[in-house]
């Protein structure tokens, strides 16, 4: 495959990096950090998106190799914003299915955070529903020895899975990610309102956070808001932006 061997080589040229999209504290408008997205500068073709190239990297595995490198050079964002004059800032990596269940990550958050000398309370990762719903036994274990190092621990795309959150609280969760499906007509559709309201309100008797990706207007951050709803993300605030300019975003908000 062309794009298999290309991503193979954009590793090794070091073409692959990392934006940044805030995250909002609806209870303070200030950021509360922010999710890490992939990007390949691609020779020819510019900024590429992980929407056109991901799928491979899940299919043929590279998706491991390119997972730790996604969470060292985040520690080694989060270490630069620390000591410099952008200060401590909470950054969430995405964590892919085939990620979780076939790498050491216990391993390698481990030494990303060591290497970069980060408080673990800084990283946190976001994992998807069916990354966790495989093997059952391992996944507590593998959540809980990632608990003990001080990270913490999301479910992305929460409401487009099959799991239940009586299934989810089994697990130690800190945050739900509310799915943007249910975002996108929060202030029109009376079904999907009521489906982020009582996941919120679920969640909180779970004592987790909650936060809702997508937000793209006004309108819907109010009903979030109301709703109690803990953080968003999404284009109304920002768009993932490069790393100078996430900086300069949690400067110029304090
Ligand atoms: O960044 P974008 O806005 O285009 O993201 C598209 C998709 O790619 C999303 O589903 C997102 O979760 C996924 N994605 C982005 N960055 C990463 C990453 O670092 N690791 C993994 N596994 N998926 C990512
Ligand atoms: O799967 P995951 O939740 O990690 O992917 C996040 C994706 O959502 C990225 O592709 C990111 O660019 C995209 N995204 C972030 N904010 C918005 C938004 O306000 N509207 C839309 N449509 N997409 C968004
Ligand atoms: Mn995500
Ligand atoms: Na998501």
């Amino acid at each position: 495959l062309d794009l298999e061997l290309a991503l193979r080589r954009a590793i090794e040229n070091e073409e692959l990096l990392l934006y940044y999209q805030p995250k909002v504290n609806l209870h303070t408008g200030a950021i509360a950090g922010a999710e890490a997205l992939l990007r390949w500068q691609r020779p020819g073709y510019g900024l590429v998106h992980p929407a056109d190239f991901v799928a491979v990297m899940e299919d043929t595995g590279l998706i491991v190799q390119v997972g730790d490198w996604i969470i060292d050079a985040a520690c080694r964002q989060i270490g630069a914003w620390l000591r410099g004059s952008v200060g401590p800032v909470r950054v969430a990596v995405n964590v892919a299915s085939r990620q979780f269940s076939e790498g050491d990550l216990e391993q390698v958050v481990r030494g990303a955070l060591a290497r970069h000398n980060v408080p673990a309370e800084l990283l946190e990762l976001e994992l998807t529903e069916t990354a966790l719903m495989s093997n059952t036994e391992r996944t507590i274990d593998v959540l809980t020895r990632l608990k003990a190092l001080g990270i913490k621990v999301a479910i992305d795309d929460f409401g487009t899975g099959y799991s239940s959150l009586a299934y989810l609280q089994r697990f130690p969760i800190d945050k739900l990610k509310i799915d943007i499906a249910f975002v996108r007509d929060i202030t029109t559709n009376p079904n999907d309102a009521a489906i982020a309201t009582a996941i919120i309100s679920m969640a909180h008797s779970l004592k987790m956070r909650v936060i809702a990706e997508g937000v793209e207007t006004r309108a819907q951050l109010e009903y979030l808001r109301r709703g109690r709803c803990d953080e968003i993300q999404g284009y109304f605030f920002s768009r993932p932006v490069a790393p100078r300019d996430m900086g300069v975003l949690v400067e110029s908000g304090r």
